[in-house]
């Protein structure tokens, strides 16, 4: 990548020094002065990871208020996997918010939105007759899944697993397992959502696919009988659970069971998605054909854009204006996803997806840390799961000291799991070899000393 030097602007892009550079502390002034304003002006239920404040932001780095320029290993929850501002996207969103901004799709329609359909139609995994409906945000496309589901089957129950993220709207939330921070004081949540156990290979015993699959469908006939499920939803790798890529063989007898008792099998993409695991979407890689695919963060370079997508006999089950909403499939998002969604299919983003798991694990397999319980995940999506060696209990508390070492440092790094023992490493595939193994260091570094 040829490095355009644009350190006095604020302009973003892959054009910003690609580098770690530290000018203050971290928070420096500038941000702690704009933090204090947030903490007067924004509710407090809204957290803050890392509070430097951002002014630009490109290729492998944030560079805040205080002009500190830090390595980005979270991409924004796996959203800017394309790269912050990537030039094509921001003129694509150029050029669309010059000609309209918004017309609301279901009013009067534009082609942008159809060509995304088309694209996603074309790009998930199967070559059955497909349709797409697109949303604002990951929960309101877990949503619609859900509603297609139940129109399609007349069916109610939907069942998620152990350790599930599936967003903060009433019925995410009912689907996501996790009590704090996201359904604490909440409820009540959703009716008609049952928990099934997880294959979670490090922490089931060993369970073979087939065998946690067993045990996950026996539990869901004896308590709920397909009878009256709709649908099954499960991230083919899970995100904010904590990086779980479930032993091989458990995806695949989901979807064969759900296919044989007519209950919708939905695999929530929103993280694994769009490039992220070094296939366009992670249900590649045991070759399972989901009947429907909720899709969000990496499909537009950071607009916000959700889409649902899957068999035609299933997405057409809801009748004309049953799914919509004011700002779906906004026209500026979609000229975003549509100059993403070209990144994806010809630029060589897979492969360098896979190159950075390998740099990944050739990192921490270095380091060799007892305290590393696994390395786990798939080309971006990456995680080591902390542990007390003598135990092998969760350290939840030496996983927050590495992440608030590593901010201090430098990195934005981001953690996960069921018991906050996950530091998790989600880089855009637009970051440089060298840029990744500076922040990979540093987190070793950090490692090291807490
Ligand atoms: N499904 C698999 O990972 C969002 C949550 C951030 P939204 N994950 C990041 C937070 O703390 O709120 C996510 C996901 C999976 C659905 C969602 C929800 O997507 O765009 O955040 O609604």
């Amino acid at each position: 990548m040829t490095l355009v030097d644009t350190t006095a602007s604020t302009v973003g892009g892959p054009g910003l020094p690609q580098e770690r550079r530290l000018v203050t502390e971290i928070p420096g002034p500038r941000s702690r002065e704009i933090h204090a304003r947030k903490q007067a002006a924004v509710a407090n239920g809204v957290g803050v990871t890392l509070p430097v404040y951002i002014t630009a932001a490109g290729g492998g780095v944030v560079v805040d208020a205080d002009g500190n320029s830090l390595i980005d290993l979270g991409s924004g929850i796996a959203v800017t996997t394309v790269g912050n501002s990537a030039p094509e996207v921001a003129a694509a969103v150029t050029a669309q918010v010059n000609a309209f901004t918004h017309t609301c799709f279901t009013i009067t329609g534009y082609e942008g939105y159809v060509e995304v359909a088309e694209a996603l139609n074309r790009l998930t995994p199967g070559d059955h007759a497909k349709r797409s409906a697109l949303f604002n945000s990951g929960a309101e496309a877990v949503e619609n899944a859900i509603k297609v589901a139940r129109s399609y089957t007349g069916k109610q129950a939907v069942v998620a697993f152990d350790h599930a993220y599936h967003g903060r709207t009433n019925l995410t939330m009912a689907l996501t397992a996790k009590s704090m921070p996201y359904k604490s004081g909440f409820g009540p949540f959703a009716p008609e959502v049952y928990r099934a156990p997880l294959s979670y290979p490090l922490r089931d015993g060993g369970l073979t696919g087939a065998e946690a699959a067993k045990i996950a469908i026996t539990q869901i006939e004896k308590q709920i009988g397909a009878a009256n499920l709709a649908a099954i939803i499960i991230e083919p790798i899970l995100g904010e659970g904590g990086f779980i890529v479930p032993a091989e063989g458990f995806l695949p007898a989901l979807v064969a069971w759900a296919n044989a008792n007519d209950v919708v099998f939905i695999a929530d993409e929103v993280q694994s998605g769009f490039g992220r695991t070094g296939d366009m979407f992670a249900s590649e890689h045991e070759g399972i054909v989901p009947d429907l695919v909720v899709t969000a963060k990496g499909i537009a370079g950071g607009l916000p854009l959700s889409a649902i997508t899957g068999r035609a006999e299933i997405m057409d089950a809801p009748h004309a204006g049953g799914l919509g909403g004011t700002y779906t499939g906004n026209p500026l998002a979609c000229a975003a996803a549509l100059a993403a969604i070209e990144l994806y299919e010809q630029g060589d983003l897979l492969a360098r997806a896979r190159r950075i798991e390998e740099i990944i694990r050739e990192k921490f397999a270095a380091a060799a840390d007892p305290r590393i319980a696994e390395v786990r995940g798939r080309g971006a999506m990456m995680a080591i799961e902390l542990v007390d060696p003598a135990t092998g209990e969760p350290d939840a508390g030496l996983t927050s000291r590495v992440a608030a070492a590593a901010h201090a440092d430098g990195v934005v790094l981001l953690t996960c799991g069921t018991y906050g023992n996950v530091v998790r490493f989600l880089p855009s595939l637009a970051i440089s070899d060298e840029l990744l193994g500076e922040g990979l260091d540093v987190v070793i570094a950090a490692l090291a000393r807490a």
